[in-house]
Formats: structure tokens, C-alpha cells, sequence
């Protein structure tokens, strides 16, 4: 479970809440007390129609925030190799990055050399453009051939197969019923081979499911009954802003595919 921590002014569902380093750095602590296994710490919105950030401005945004939780583990949410690079000089251990290596050509060898791990995530278009006309021809094909090819792209570069998760990047550059699609058809992203990891979290996608046609935010609940599906069809990494209810939902889930709880 990641926890999510964005360090931004205008993220989708928690801008501002964490833009004081105290505050952010106080819920990356609350959110690993509650079950995360990384806090996944994010200075640039990639909300339908954001703008870009410059580097400057980004690593002033995670910088403080990272040196607050350098004892912690986490995880940077970034493009950049700079931002990566310093990241992970401050101990973060994996680079989650939503243009899967095709952002920055340095990327790739900064994640390498720090023999750090990397999720690798689809997105069709940019953030600030992706949700104008998102088009295939196959979802669930396009989605796995895509992934298959980053992967490559990065055992190439030097960073390890095991070191590598997959993410089918759901709202990004894909409409409400072909992000259902994607779910429906997760197990073939899963027989790639690597951990794959979904964000469900608070999408939209979920409000439009439940009927509301503008909402830009889904709630907790159906965040947590999306995410368990997911599970029951491969998933194994989540990234979630409610741990807690997650972390529960997703124990009693594990514990059903077990065949009984512990006690
Ligand atoms: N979703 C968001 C950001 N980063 N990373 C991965 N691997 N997968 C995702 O689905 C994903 C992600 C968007 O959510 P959030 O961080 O809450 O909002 P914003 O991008 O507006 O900061």
C-alpha cells in the first residue's frame, strides 16, 4: 500500500492539505502508523488539466518533505531525474513515474544506479490534454503491449526486472467505461509477469460509475470497494489517501482468498 502525500496546491482531491512540510510530513507518518508500506510524496498535480512544474518549484515543494521522512520509507511521485536523484540521495526507494521512462531520458539511469525500484505506469496523451478524446481500438491490449515495451525499455537501461511494477494508470487518458474495461480485463496486465499496482483512489471515474456525470472526485467508499476488486483480479500494490480503510478492506480480502482468517 502506498500512501499518498502530494505536496501541491491544486491536486484532485487533496490540494492544499499538505502543502505546509509539517503537515505533510505529520500525514506520511500517520499513514504508514496506519498500515502504508510506502508514503508516495508528489510536488506536481497530474489531475485532467494540469500544467507542468518546473523543477525549481517541485523540489521545493518535496525537498523539506523528504528530509522530514528520511528515516521513513517512501516513495517519489515525479517525471524528473533531478527530483529522483534527490530523492532518492534521501533514501527513497522507489520512483513512481506516470510517463514510464519516456518523460526524462535520464530517468532511467538515475533509477539504475541507485539500484532503486521503478513503477512504470500508461498514460495515453498528457495530463494537461488526456481527458479531451481518449481513443483505442483495445483498452486492455494496447494498455498491455504498452506496459510489455516499457518494461524492456527499462531492464535495457539497467534497472532489474524484479525491480519493476506496472501500473495500467487508470484517468489517465481513458474514459469511465474504458477505465471498467482495464479492471475487467487486469489479469492479462497481471500475466506480464510483474506486480501490478492500481490508483483508484478518489477518482472520478468512481462518481461517474455511481451516476454523477461531472464530478471530478470519487469517495472513500467506492475507493475501497474498487481497489478490493482490483485485488480479486491480480492487483497486489495499491496507492490510496484513506490507508486505513484500505489496509482493513484489503486484510479481510487476502484473508477470504486464504480460505480463513488467522484466528
Ligand atoms: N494517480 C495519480 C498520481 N500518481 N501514480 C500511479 N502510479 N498511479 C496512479 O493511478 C496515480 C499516480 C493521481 O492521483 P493524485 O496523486 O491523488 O492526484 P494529483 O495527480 O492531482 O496530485
Amino acid at each position: 500500500m502506498l500512501g499518498v502525500v502530494n505536496v501541491t496546491p491544486d491536486s484532485f482531491s487533496d490540494g492544499g492539505e499538505n502543502v505546509d512540510p509539517a503537515v505533510a510530513v505529520a500525514t506520511g507518518r500517520r499513514l504508514l502508523a496506519e498500515g502504508a508500506a510506502l508514503v508516495d510524496i508528489g510536488g506536481e498535480s497530474t489531475r485532467p488539466g494540469a500544467d507542468a512544474v518546473s523543477l525549481d518549484e517541485e523540489l521545493r515543494r518535496v525537498l523539506p518533505v523528504l528530509e522530514g521522512l528520511s528515516d521513513a520509507p517512501v516513495s517519489i511521485d515525479t517525471t524528473k531525474s533531478e527530483v529522483a536523484r534527490l530523492a532518492l540521495g534521501l533514501g527513497a526507494a522507489l520512483v513512481n513515474d506516470v510517463t514510464a521512462l519516456r518523460g526524462d531520458p535520464a530517468l532511467a539511469g538515475v533509477i539504475a544506479d541507485a539500484g532503486a525500484y521503478v513503477c512504470l505506469m500508461h498514460m495515453q496523451g498528457e495530463p494537461r490534454t488526456m481527458q479531451l478524446e481518449p481513443r483505442y481500438d483495445d483498452v486492455v491490449g494496447e494498455v498491455v503491449s504498452f506496459l510489455e515495451e516499457r518494461l524492456a525499455i527499462a531492464v535495457a537501461a539497467g534497472i532489474p526486472e524484479e525491480h519493476v511494477c506496472l501500473d495500467p494508470g487508470i484517468g489517465f487518458g481513458k474514459t469511465p467505461g474504458q477505465n471498467l474495461e482495464l479492471l475487467g480485463g487486469l489479469a492479462r496486465i497481471c500475466s506480464i509477469g510483474r506486480p501490478v499496482l492500481v490508483g483508484l483512489s478518489r477518482k472520478s471515474t468512481l462518481a461517474r460509475v455511481l451516476g454523477d456525470p461531472t464530478a471530478r472526485v470519487g469517495s472513500d467508499a467506492a475507493s475501497v470497494g474498487a481497489a478490493v476488486a482490483a485485488f480479486d483480479r491480480g492487483a497486489t500494490l495499491f496507492r490510496a489517501h484513506d490507508v486505513a480503510a484500505h489496509v482493513d478492506a484489503l486484510a479481510v480480502a487476502a484473508a477470504i482468498e486464504r480460505g480463513g482468517a488467522s484466528s
